[in-house]
């Protein structure tokens, strides 16, 4: 009986660390938001960025504003290797960042640290 038991526990075990790691998970997405002079997208810096993935239009100039809503240290920065970004991220205050929208693809960005990562995609 116990050895049953522990195959079943193992089975589901398994079939859960195979969801974990291969498993669909939904990021959040957004687009940014077409104003008069270009284009602007919230981040909110929570236990991570949110939206993950931001979608952006190539050649119209864009602001990201990120807000830290999180004290850890390891978010009080954000880094865009691609575009020579590397800004500090004052608790609870807006941070403006332009960001060249000239070349189309798919550009990553992290905390100072490289743990917690988001994307942009221009096109
Ligand atoms: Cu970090």
């Amino acid at each position: 009986m116990a050895q049953i038991l522990t195959v079943v526990v193992g089975v589901i075990l398994i079939v859960f660390i195979g969801w974990w790691f291969f498993g669909k998970h939904s990021e959040s997405q957004a687009t940014a938001v077409t104003t008069k002079d270009g284009q602007t997208a919230k981040v909110v810096v929570n236990g991570g960025f949110n939206p993950a993935v931001l979608k952006i239009k190539k050649d119209t100039p864009v602001k990201l504003v990120f807000n830290r809503k999180d004290s850890t240290t390891c978010l009080e920065k954000v880094v865009f290797p691609d575009f020579g970004v590397d800004a500090e991220l004052p608790m609870n205050q807006d941070v403006a960042i332009p960001i060249d929208t000239s070349k189309a693809g798919e550009f990553e960005y992290s905390c100072g640290m490289h743990m917690f990562h988001g994307k942009i995609v221009i096109k």
